[in-house]
């Protein structure tokens, strides 16, 4: 149900810019060939030609449509290139559609907040710009208006048949104008010079809506097309609404519009305007029944959200008439398909972005074979997201198996063999959602580094990545040692509110668990190790997972010398026999193992100065370790490898080393510790002041919950 949000200013300039025929443009801007000609772009199942899913506006000319077949389209227009879209994993492959929808995102993203709604369109807010402009240089006293602004089309404007141009001119120029229309000339003028620039640098074209807010900004990016732009001042908007089919109304396609036409007769956003808004409550409830009265009369609150990047990932490929599956090995096979490209563009956002998802859904789509009458869904279901294309894959055929128990019922289920079962899925889609930022808060302290020691930017970057992307955290709540699990959350019973089990990895949840019993966390000798880092990584099962602990003896360890060993490694305590070896993996803390991460971002110089001879490092350790990293969640590479590869015995360059990696605990800047969250500091604060145990660690306290946001939610 959509929901009404607070009234906004009626003097924001919102626009909606939305690509022409944008998967065709994509391929004509690959084959230039194509610009021109009657083009269509067909999925990748080519029974009877493959369905179109682009049809260009030469192709339209011609009654070519989307909801075509290709050789339909053939029928009409013989002469249309029909081009399939590209194919990777026996399925469509989008990324090149995607990164051609960045590229226009970068661009349009230059003069005001932008929010990408889906591949190939975007909302800008354009308030700040227009205001800006309306005061230094208002379009009135511009000496001329680009070609591409007079050819905006102005609702209500009222034009001069041929010369509609001068119309707009006029409009344009307008001094004694209604404010809030001369911040739309500026936003229209705006959005036509970054029309322009997408073009020349894309070689795209695109539409736009120019309005108020970002309801009437959609409508009006469609009203003109392709290659042109609308405008909708104030006082025309009860005429653009009125005659609006009411399911054209964004929200209002599905089950709501369907209700406004069944039981009150509503069929046209005009036939809306004659119910009070108490009326519209006590049918719908009042937050819809007041967004209902609001958007019949284009009243929206809704802000452009700040986001250049896809608010989700999905994959997923339909299954039609024969090509159903009816096994759950071939359901298998297809799942870990999507899977693995699900995984693969997680890693990618993670790596670019520095982004992660937290939540996995399944969706399905299935019928009955000898149950043509039901109308019972398959469930969608979701859980909490494990990072690792094996643990998605294993999750997401979990999923499946809850959804199915559901909709058949446990007792027809057969896991294993390509049994019958009675069922059939048309339709296997899995996404990953609630993506977040990884907290700033968790790269800042990294200043103290960088003045310490010179950084490469990438290297310094990839470090942050790998860094952060520790920052799963679980707690064993005994104040003894914190177990990271990198990227790798909690598997709970993670049913939706259906009350049914099934069952996922449980990794490490409760509380009074001790881990330092679970032997498959503890290495086994530091060659084995290869760590330089107070953290222990362990695979299981593809999983890569760390341990950190901090105890009140780590306290007491790092009181020895009031010390941070940067390098994590046995440089003052020497460590001998195995049992110690394994001692300061038990005495190091969280912290500590962001700051050891720090040490690969030396320049090689610098590295390789401090290790003098020691040939086992090197400054594209960082880079290593972040690849390395992916690689060990993949389940490639054994877990020693995401180490640095910095030798763990002491070296005749012990000095030099201190110098550079190990800092006093009193040396470190309080100041920095001010740019973590605020959460740490204590934490952080604690454990840094000498003699003086850090005991204060409390289930549900500081960086737990910092690392657990979507957990606890
Ligand atoms: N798309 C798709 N399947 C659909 C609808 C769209 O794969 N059922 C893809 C192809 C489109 C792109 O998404 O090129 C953008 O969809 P639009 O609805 O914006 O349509 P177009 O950009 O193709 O055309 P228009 O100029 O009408 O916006």
């Amino acid at each position: 149900m959509p929901v009404s949000r607070a009234q906004s200013s009626d003097s924001r300039i919102i626009a909606h810019v939305d690509m022409d025929c944008f998967y065709v443009q994509v391929e004509q801007r690959k084959q230039p060939t194509l610009r021109g000609q009657p083009t269509a772009v067909v999925q990748y199942n080519s029974w009877k030609g493959g369905g179109l899913i682009a049809v260009s506006y030469e192709a339209r000319m011609f009654g070519v449509k989307r909801s075509m077949r290709g050789s339909e389209a053939k029928e009409v227009c013989p002469e249309i290139q029909l081009v399939q879209v590209p194919v990777a994993r026996g399925k469509a492959d989008l990324s090149v559609y995607r990164n051609a929808g960045s590229e226009v995102v970068s661009i349009l993203s230059r003069k005001g907040r932008c929010e990408r709604a889906s591949i190939d369109e975007v909302y800008l807010d354009l308030t700040e710009s227009a205001e800006t402009m309306l005061a230094e240089l208002p379009p009135h006293r511009l000496e001329s208006i680009n070609e591409e602004a007079l050819k905006s089309h102005v609702l209500g404007l009222d034009v001069d048949g041929d010369n509609a141009r001068e119309s707009v001119r006029k409009w344009f120029l307008k001094s004694d104008a209604d404010h809030r229309d001369k911040l739309l000339a500026c936003g229209a003028l705006i959005v036509s010079e970054l029309r322009l620039q997408v073009l020349e640098e894309t070689e795209f074209t695109c539409s736009a809506g120019i309005a108020h807010n970002k309801m009437l900004a959609k409508l009006a990016s469609g009203m003109n097309k392709p290659a042109q732009q609308t405008v909708v001042p104030f006082l025309s908007v009860n005429k653009l609404l009125e005659p609006l089919p009411i399911k054209k109304m964004k929200q209002l396609g599905g089950k709501l519009g369907t209700s406004l036409q069944v039981d009150l007769g509503v069929n046209t956003v005009g036939d809306l305007l004659h119910f009070s808004e108490q009326k519209l409550q006590e049918h719908y409830g009042i937050n819809t029944g007041t967004w209902l009265w609001n958007a019949a009369r284009g009243i929206s609150g809704d802000e452009v959200e700040s986001r250049l990047l896809p608010k989700s990932h999905g994959s997923g490929k339909t299954f039609p008439g024969p090509r159903a599956l009816k096994t759950s090995a071939s359901v298998q096979k297809w799942l870990n398909e999507l899977c693995e490209e699900l995984s693969e563009r997680l890693l990618s956002d993670l790596e670019q972005n520095k982004r992660i998802a937290h939540t996995l859904s399944l969706h399905v789509n299935a019928y009955k074979l000898n149950d043509s009458e039901s109308v019972k869904k398959f469930p969608s279901k979701s859980c909490p997201i494990r990072y690792g294309t094996a643990k998605i894959q294993e999750d997401a055929f979990n999923l499946f198996h809850a959804g199915l128990r559901e909709y058949v019922g446990s007792c027809t289920i057969k896991t294993k063999g390509n049994l019958h079962h009675g069922w059939a899925i048309t339709g296997l889609s899995i996404s990953a959602s609630k993506i977040v930022e990884i907290p700033s808060g968790t790269r800042s302290i990294s200043k103290y580094f960088d003045n310490q020691v010179k950084t490469c930017t990438s290297e310094k970057q990839s470090i942050d990545l790998f860094t952060q992307y520790d920052a799963d955290v679980s707690y064993s709540g005994n104040g003894s040692y914190l177990k990271f699990h990198s990227m790798c959350p909690q598997m709970k019973n993670c049913e939706e509110d259906t009350g049914n089990k099934h069952f996922m990895p449980i990794v490490n949840q409760d509380k009074d668990q001790n881990e330092s019993k679970d032997e498959s966390f503890i290495p086994k000798s530091i060659d084995e190790q290869h760590s330089s880092f107070s953290t222990v990584r362990q695979q299981q099962d593809g999983v890569t997972q760390d341990i950190l602990s901090l105890s009140s003896s780590g306290a007491e360890l790092n009181q020895k010398e009031t010390k941070i060993d940067f390098l994590g490694e046995e440089t003052e305590h020497g460590l001998k026999s195995k049992e110690q070896k394994w001692k300061p993996y038990k005495e190091k803390g969280t912290i500590l193992r962001y700051f050891g991460s720090r040490s690969c971002s030396l320049p090689k110089e610098d590295h390789d100065k401090i290790l003098g001879d020691n040939k086992a490092s090197s400054s594209s350790d960082s880079k290593v370790m972040v690849d390395s990293f992916f690689e060990v969640v993949e389940g490639k590479l054994p877990p020693k490898n995401l180490l640095p590869r910095t030798s763990t015995t002491l070296s005749g360059q012990d000095e030099l080393r201190r110098t550079a990696w190990s800092y006093k605990s009193d040396e470190i800047d309080q100041i920095t510790l001010n740019e973590l969250p605020i959460e740490i500091q204590a934490e952080v604060r604690t454990w840094l002041r000498p003699h003086k145990r850090a005991n204060t660690m409390k289930k549900g306290s500081s960086i737990l919950d910092y690392f657990l946001p979507a957990r606890n939610s």
